[in-house]
């Protein structure tokens, strides 16, 4: 099972007393409104070389042999896949640009995995279904609307840059919704649950934005 996978590290209290802080600040906002035609860039964004690592500070030893993904709630056919049922899955090529709430950019990832479409083929929603909770082994959650969990730039990503996502950056599996502040995408993914109903996730019910547009600049709470 998942929950019995190990963890390093210990939860950076600090970092999140400070992140929680932020969003009462408001730090970051511009207020400017992006010109998606024109800009690259959203509002209050720079633009960063390397790609950095953010997470609450538990890393799970999650690894190709003990990964296991379930998916499940208002779905036809759930599933419970290990990596093996993963690979065999048509695997596909994506590119896309990161935009991280704290301002950092980073252009041009090239992300290898399964389509969320391709995966919600298998599952097949129910018509109630709207909603999309991640869980993830390192007790974090974030959640999103079924619409933009299935866009088509959207994936569960195994490899960057044509290697394995590394264990900082969530592999062996992470989430990626290249429309929203990257905190939406869940690193070492164990859970994917499909609800009637919105349910906030880890730093949403800590001050930051449900919607998470980084072109309407919705980084916090209004
Ligand atoms: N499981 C998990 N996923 C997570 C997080 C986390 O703490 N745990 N942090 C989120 C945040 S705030 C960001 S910005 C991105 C960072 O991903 P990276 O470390 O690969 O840059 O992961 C998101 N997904
Ligand atoms: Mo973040």
């Amino acid at each position: 099972m998942a929950d019995d996978i190990p963890q390093d590290g210990q939860i950076r209290g600090t970092l999140i007393a400070a992140k929680e802080q932020w969003a009462r600040e408001g730090r970051g906002l511009t207020g400017e409104t992006a010109d998606l035609a024109r800009d690259r860039l959203p509002p209050g964004q720079r633009l960063v070389e390397s790609w950095p690592v953010l997470d609450l500070g538990i890393v799970p030893r999650v690894t190709e042999a003990n990964w296991t993904l379930t998916a499940d709630g208002l779905v036809e056919n759930p599933i419970a896949w290990t990596w093996a049922d993963l690979q065999a899955q048509p695997q596909e090529r994506f590119v896309s640009d990161i935009h991280c709430v704290t301002t950092w950019s980073r252009y041009g990832n090239h992300w290898d995995g399964v389509s969320t479409r391709h995966l919600l083929s298998v599952l097949r929603p129910r018509p109630e279904a709207r909603f999309v909770l991640c869980h993830s082994s390192d007790g974090y959650s974030t959640n999103l609307p079924l619409e933009i969990f299935a866009a088509e730039d959207a994936l569960l990503a195994t490899r960057w840059e044509g290697q394995p996502i590394s264990r900082d950056h969530g592999g062996p599996v992470r989430v990626v919704v290249p429309r929203l502040y990257f905190w939406k995408s869940a690193k070492w993914v164990k859970r994917i649950e499909l609800l009637a109903e919105d349910r906030r996730g880890y730093w949403e019910v800590r001050g930051y934005h449900n919607d998470a547009d980084p072109w309407k600049e919705e980084r916090y709470v209004e």
